[in-house]
């Protein structure tokens, strides 16, 4: 019996151990439980908040999208609120637009605006873009073209709930001009900044005078200008391909980009009509009225010269065109220049071969 009591004894001991280590246990669990349950009741909303970030958020910035794909919802509204894709229709375009060229533009509003990020980048705040467009545009000694363009294009594209970023590729030195060049270049550079799966090649002297000409990506490529009043609002010819383009980027390496060998005034948007037409590609094109727009009037640059080869390039584009292009690209950077309303690269393209 004594054994017994002595046994109890030492049963009761560790009983008690047993209860002193168990509640030990439970106030840790407790005390970390509510450590842990109060910081995440403190994460809530503005971490993640960039919706109006001022300009300088990196390019390659917090998207959370796919490799090539769009994204269908952006964590950038911190509210524990994800935003929807844009619509395809955007909600807020007005239609008809006035453009006018006989007055001067200010800038000043724009340059101001704070949904502009440093090398003329924008994304919608309320909703997630459906693509990422660059917009390129070939340059030289146009500055009073760029101010019109840059004034009427920015608020356009961004009704349009756009994506985008605007690349000006000015030549460098003073060769004939190489307009498809440049585009090639553009594209290129481009990359380097975003994932860009969208490009717009522009003209610097055109603006669409209705906003629901929207400067994005088709299944087949895109040709937007297509009722220009230079033209008298028609087509000038079907194969016509000059003035506003859009091409995806697959749609752009299908043709090997554009030639890089047509130097001076005419015939390269043609050999691009070639390009795509011999890969089984078709144009899609905006209606007339949508399809309308303005050219600022304008002499042939000096420098711009029609090309005399024009006509036997273009008969040859079947042959040339795995050669020449985005694949045998060669130019160097000589300078650039980033401001609210457009990267600016400057590049020294070669000289045309002389005849
Ligand atoms: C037409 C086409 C254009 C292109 C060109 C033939 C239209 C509206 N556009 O333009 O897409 O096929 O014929 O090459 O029909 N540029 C400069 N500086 C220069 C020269 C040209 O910036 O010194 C740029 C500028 O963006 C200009 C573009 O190249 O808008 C086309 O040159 P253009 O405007 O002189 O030729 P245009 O109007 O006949
Ligand atoms: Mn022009």
């Amino acid at each position: 019996m004594a054994e017994f009591y002595g046994n109890f004894g030492g049963l009761q001991r560790t009983c008690s151990l047993l209860v002193v280590v168990c509640v030990i246990h439970l106030s840790v669990v407790i005390v970390f439980y509510l450590r842990n349950f109060s910081t995440l009741a403190r994460i809530p909303t503005p971490v993640l908040s960039l919706q109006h970030e001022p300009t300088l958020a990196p390019e390659n910035s917090t998207r959370n999208s796919s490799a090539l794909g769009t994204p269908e919802v952006d964590i950038r509204q911190g509210d524990n609120q994800t935003l929807q894709e844009c619509p395809e229709t955007p909600p807020r375009l007005e239609g008809p637009l006035h453009v006018d060229f006989s007055e001067p533009v200010k800038l000043d509003k724009l340059l101001k605006n704070p949904e502009l990020s440093l090398g003329g980048r924008y994304m919608p705040s309320e909703c997630v873009s459906q693509q990422k467009v660059a917009i390129i545009i070939p340059f030289r000694d146009r500055e009073m073209h760029l101010k019109y363009w840059l004034y009427y294009m920015h608020p356009i594209l961004q009704r349009q709930q756009l994506d985008y970023g605007v690349f000006v590729i000015e030549q460098d030195g003073d060769e004939t001009f190489n307009r498809a060049k440049l585009l090639n270049v553009g594209y290129n550079e481009a990359l380097k900044e975003y994932d860009y799966n969208c490009f717009v090649f522009s003209d610097v002297d055109l603006i669409p005078i209705d906003d629901r000409n929207l400067y994005k990506c088709y299944d087949q490529p895109r040709h937007l200008s297509v009722a220009m009043d230079k033209f008298g609002f028609q087509l000038p010819y079907n194969q016509y391909f000059g003035g506003v383009s859009s091409l995806s980027k697959e749609q752009y390496l299908k043709i090997n980009g554009f030639p890089n060998n047509y130097w001076g005034w005419g015939g390269e948007d043609d050999d691009v009509y070639n390009r795509l037409s011999f890969r089984g590609m078709t144009i899609s094109r905006p209606d007339h009225n949508i399809g309308k727009c303005k050219m600022i009037r304008h002499a042939r640059d000096k420098l711009n010269q029609p090309n005399p080869q024009r006509f036997t390039r273009i008969s040859r584009t079947r042959e040339t065109m795995d050669t020449d292009g985005i694949s045998s690209l060669e130019y160097s950077v000589v300078g650039w220049e980033k401001t609210r309303l457009y990267t600016k690269i400057v590049v020294d393209v070669g000289k045309a071969p002389h005849l």
